[in-house]
């Protein structure tokens, strides 16, 4: 279908469909296996400028948007969507400092990390803060000019490869989602280490591990915003990634869809190629109907975020609910067209469904997402009241 894509726009698909197809397929099954954080790839990225796609130009970036990130994270995903998540993880990371960041802190970070020499990791996520955001046990208490942490963050994706973290961290407990504030935490901080690196069902190249504070001293300019603003900030930062989910969730099923639609045309059997049978034939046709529904919401979902609209988050929920179980439900469907062959490792199509199950949890679990779209639906409705 034609989106009506600009120039540049067609430039940014061709040129990450290239590193793709030339860098990231001929590799993915060895990462996938080897559980390798795909640095080389990373490099690749980086010289090729698509770090700083979603940073403003005046701090070293392409000054491009939610469209333009969507389409390079869907043609990366298409490939392999243990790179896309480290890829995309980095937005996330980033987005607090460019969302709520001051001058002196978008001066000082965003240029490297437009580079690409800097990586960034968002930290969230606890023991016992998952879908509860708000459950937050890490604690930052002010000591002078500094602030000092303690706490574990869990399941962290960036996490040991990123030089720079996005931490919320509670500055008051009993204020609950509003003693909660967002702070930069560099690699290399005394009382800032790694702790279990996690062995995961899919996206295996992506790194996910534990990031342990232990009286970890930050100075006070590390504060992301004011005090009391980290929930509120971390909320605004999902509200822009989740579309980038629903890239992803896109990408994995066109890799999935164009790996199955190859197999049917080629696998004979009772004398014909599958791919002549109708219920292979339906199959196909109802992936590719999906695919296709999921890239147009995420793709209007980006116009409607670069357009400036302040009203996001629904949408963006229903992006990345819906491409999510689009990508779970084709890449199912995938390996069953491929029937033996889809289930070996010999075919690219049983490692994109294993990597797809984890776009139906992170970034808020799609039960979550339906709240979000639910709450926002119920307050549209009482205004029209
Ligand atoms: N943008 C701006 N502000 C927001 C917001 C948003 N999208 N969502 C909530 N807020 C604000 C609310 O307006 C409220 O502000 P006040 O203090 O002024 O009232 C505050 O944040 C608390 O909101 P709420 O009461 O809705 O918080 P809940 O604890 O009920 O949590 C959900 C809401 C469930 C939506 C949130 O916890 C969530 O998104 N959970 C999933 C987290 C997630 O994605 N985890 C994955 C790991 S991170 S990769």
């Amino acid at each position: 279908m034609n989106y009506f894509l600009n120039e540049e726009q067609e430039m940014i698909r061709d040129l990450t469909r290239k590193i793709a197809d030339e860098k990231i397929v001929p590799v993915r099954a060895e990462l996938d296996e080897k559980e390798e954080f795909p640095r080389e790839i990373m490099k690749v990225l980086a010289q090729s400028d698509l770090f700083g796609l979603f940073i403003p130009e005046e701090y070293g970036g392409l000054g491009k948007g939610s469209l333009e990130l969507a389409i390079a994270i869907e043609e990366l995903s298409r490939a392999c969507l243990g790179v896309a998540t480290s890829y995309s993880a980095n937005a996330l990371g980033f987005l607090p400092i460019l969302l709520n960041g001051s001058e002196e802190q978008k001066k000082k970070y965003l240029p490297d990390i437009a580079a690409g020499k800097k990586l960034v990791a968002f930290a969230l996520t606890e023991a016992s803060a998952g879908s509860d955001a708000a459950g937050v046990q890490t604690t930052a208490v002010k000591e002078g000019n500094e602030y000092v942490l303690n706490g574990t963050k869990q399941w962290i994706t960036n996490g040991g490869e990123a030089e720079i973290n996005t931490v919320v961290a509670m500055t008051n407990k009993s204020k609950g989602t509003r003693g909660a504030s967002m702070f930069v935490v560099e690699h290399g901080t005394k009382g800032f280490t790694y702790g279990k690196k996690e062995n995961k069902l899919g996206i295996r190249a992506s790194s996910t591990r534990e990031l342990v504070f232990d009286n970890c001293r930050i100075p006070e300019e590390n504060l992301i915003s004011k005090e009391g603003m980290g929930f509120i900030i971390a909320m605004k930062t999902l509200d822009i990634a989740r579309n980038g989910v629903g890239a992803q969730g896109v990408g994995v099923a066109q890799g999935a869809l164009d790996a199955s639609l190859d197999f049917a045309m080629e696998r004979r059997q009772f004398g014909q190629a599958i791919s002549s049978f109708q219920a292979i034939q339906h199959m196909l046709a109802d992936m590719a109907t999906q695919i296709e529904a999921a890239r147009a919401l995420v793709y209007a979902v980006a116009r409607h975020i670069d357009a400036g609209e302040k009203e996001i988050s629904k949408v963006s929920a229903m992006a990345k609910l819906f491409a999510s179980d689009v990508a779970m439900k084709v890449t199912v469907d995938a390996v069953q067209i491929m029937g033996g062959s889809g289930y070996m490792k010999d075919y690219p199509v049983e490692k994109m469904m294993r990597d797809a199950k984890i776009l139906q949890i992170y970034e808020g679990t799609n039960q979550i997402q339906r709240n979000v779209i639910g709450q926002a639906l119920i307050k549209e409705g009482a205004k029209k009241k």
